[in-house]
């Protein structure tokens, strides 16, 4: 039979289940990335489980998030992910070296493998034949231990390439196309898996744009075959060895079909502030832009930079623009140095940040309010910049350009005319700058046992939870729309970001941006509480704080029409229950303040998917999702805690 390059980076690793979609199965893991954000948290739960080394193939730590330091907690957590890393056996990446998934994919993308990581965007690294897949730390914790990857197997969604990109036009507009037409939950139970004949036109970077960005449309991964164009990108980064092919079978399919032809294509944009509010540039063009932003792991390739500068060669900035340029890594900012286009850029008024991921997590470059920033970044989610009324647009490199040039949202197809531009195809070196040096190999087993784990005063423990009551009288305290995303339940941003390794001073921020007085009303509850959603809630990032600090404040229970992939999982991982209404209107009858009342949980999750609920007084029918190893996480309180059972 033939098959496609999913299937077979699925079968390639099946350890558990069977190869059914929507039946959950158990992946071997390869490799692991956790970054600084999500990985104290990580290497918390190793130390909480005990784990002497890590059993991966490789497993490496970023330091990319956390960067500005403003106090003493930033650099203490960055020792802490040292020690930690050469305690268990990790690969550690310092402050400066660069984002996490450009830098993992340089040093040690390897077509046919599996990674996971504690980051939304790792699904980046099927720009080159790998099943790449974000996850909540824990997940990566029990990876590190030996165990599989549970996943609910998705569909395969086969999405066709045909036609030449015109000038103007990128990589970052193919997956805006992608939002444009599906919108933030049309890749949820799916793996995206392109091919076809557009596919040769676009380089290995290109693809690490479009498949980052599946994150955005919720799905489990993004798959590139790993062909001709994946071998020339492990050339150009001294790493021909690791070149295997991974190619779909003549004659294989998909379980769903599109096609986009990429000749039809025109430049797009996400407006404020959701990345699935798609438009073309031409629609919102003449508003007026105060920042630009280049940079991200959705924009990380040194063509990305090149073009801006080349689009900006000779020209001054827009004095009302500020542009803000983050290059991806040490080895990106070398060969920016290299070409010229970093002298290029500083020339027409660019502002040149550290190696990061930075504004894009709210780690400074906050705009002011109510101003339209553009950046080619991943996400705009309502606050995430740090200014809590942003409007943050997410666009390409070239659009970026565009308006650093004209202090307005600009169409860069017309810079031809007025500004007499060609469109520059920046052109690459044959080979990448490549700083092998740059990143720690783990320590030999006899070293490392000795290490101690360096914790400043911000790292706390992990707390302990309880296992969920039979029967809840608990109060909804927080009723919500749709697409509510993680940024909304635990911001980021240089203010909270800090408190990632500190779970009782961090819950002092859960929920703040959708309700100030929810920490308040969670204590004030002393038996615990509930909240409810629209669809897709917890959209966007892996962060499993946002899952643990609504816990330490007594959230048991979520109800919801549906759940983001991602979060869903990490509300299973610390004991919490997801339930989904089976009549989605009921939603709409439901106020802040009712009392939920749920009885006989232990049997209904055994026994039963389906659960009724008295909800202000009125009967509501629920039911889960959960799988069997997920009820036996939430009846023993967690993962960790059933873990603990030798489960
Ligand atoms: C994001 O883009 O939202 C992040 C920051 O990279 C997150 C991880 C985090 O919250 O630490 C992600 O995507 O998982």
């Amino acid at each position: 039979m033939a098959h496609n390059v999913a299937q077979k980076l699925i079968a390639s690793h099946l350890v558990e289940g069977i190869l059914e979609p929507g039946s959950e199965v158990g992946l071997r893991v390869d490799q692991t990335l956790t970054q600084d954000a999500t990985g104290t948290m990580v290497m918390l739960e190793l130390e909480a489980m005990g784990l002497d080394r890590i059993r991966t193939e490789l497993s490496v730590q970023y330091v990319d998030h956390n960067l500005l330091q403003t106090d003493e907690k930033n650099p203490e957590d960055h020792l802490f992910l040292q020690s930690a890393s050469q305690r268990f056996g990790l690969w550690f990446s310092q402050a400066g070296n660069g984002v996490s998934h450009p830098v993992h994919q340089a040093h040690f993308g390897r077509p046919g493998t599996t990674l996971i990581g504690s980051d939304s965007h790792t699904c980046a690294a099927g720009a080159l034949g790998m099943l790449a897949v974000g996850v909540g730390g824990l997940e990566i914790a029990m990876a590190m231990a030996g165990q599989p990857l549970y996943v609910t197997l998705p569909e395969i969604w086969g999405v066709e390439l045909t036609g030449t990109l015109p000038d103007w036009v990128s990589a970052k507009d193919v997956v805006l196309e992608m939002l444009r037409r599906h919108g933030v939950s049309g890749g949820v139970g799916r793996i995206i898996e392109y091919h076809g004949p557009g596919l040769a036109q676009l380089t290995a970077m290109d693809r690490h744009v479009i498949a980052n960005m599946g994150a955005e449309l919720g799905a489990t991964a993004t798959v590139f075959p790993a062909d001709d164009v994946a071998r020339d990108y492990l050339e150009a980064v001294g790493r021909a060895d690791a070149f295997e092919r991974w190619e779909a079978d003549e004659g294989a399919t998909y379980d769903l079909t599109e096609q986009i032809d990429l000749s039809t294509l025109e430049p797009l944009i996400a407006r404020p502030s959701s990345p699935g509010n798609v438009v073309t540039v031409a629609e919102v063009a003449g508003e007026e832009v105060s920042q630009v932003v280049v940079g991200s792991s959705a924009n990380p390739g040194l063509r990305d930079f090149a073009v801006v500068a080349e689009i900006l060669a000779g020209h001054q900035s827009h004095q009302g623009v500020s542009v803000d340029i983050n290059p991806t890594s040490r080895e990106v900012l070398a060969d920016l140095i290299t070409g010229g286009w970093l002298t290029t850029l500083v020339a027409a008024g660019a502002r040149i940040h550290q190696s990061g991921c930075m504004g894009c997590i709210g780690m400074g470059q906050a705009p002011a309010s109510g101003r339209n920033s553009l950046r080619t970044m991943p996400r705009n989610f309502p606050g995430r910049s740090g200014t809590e009324e942003d409007a943050v647009w997410l666009c390409s490199p070239e659009t970026a350009a565009a308006a650093a040039l004209t202090g307005q949202i600009t169409d860069p197809r017309t810079l031809e005319g007025s500004h007499g531009i060609t469109y520059p195809r920046a052109v690459m070196p044959d080979r990448y700058a490549h700083f092998p040096d740059m990143l720690m190999p783990p320590l030999p087993a006899e070293d490392a046992a000795s290490v101690e784990l360096v914790k400043g005063p911000n790292i706390s423990s992990l707390p302990e939870f309880t296992p969920i009551e039979d029967h809840l009288d608990i109060s909804a305290i927080l009723v919500m729309g749709d697409d509510v995303s993680t940024d909304e339940i635990l911001p980021a941003g240089s203010r909270v970001l800090p408190f990632r390794s500190n779970i009782p001073k961090i819950s002092e921020f859960a929920f703040t941006r959708l309700d100030p007085e929810y920490p308040a009303k969670a204590a004030a509850a002393t038996g615990g509480h509930v909240v409810v959603a629209g669809r897709n809630y917890g959209q966007g990032s892996s962060r499993e704080h946002a899952v643990i600090a609504p816990r330490y404040l007594g959230l048991k229970a979520v109800i919801a029409v549906s759940f983001a992939r991602i979060h869903w999982q990490n509300l299973a991982n610390f004991g919490i229950l997801a339930l989904e209404f089976d009549n989605p209107a009921d939603l709409a009858r439901i106020a802040t303040g009712d009392q939920v009342v749920l009885d006989g949980v232990h049997e209904a999750l055994r026994y039963e998917s389906a659960l009724t609920a008295r909800i202000g007084g009125r009967e509501v029918g629920l039911h889960h999702r959960l799988s069997e190893r997920q009820v036996e996480m939430i009846l023993a309180g967690g993962r960790i805690p059933l873990a603990a059972q030798g489960v």
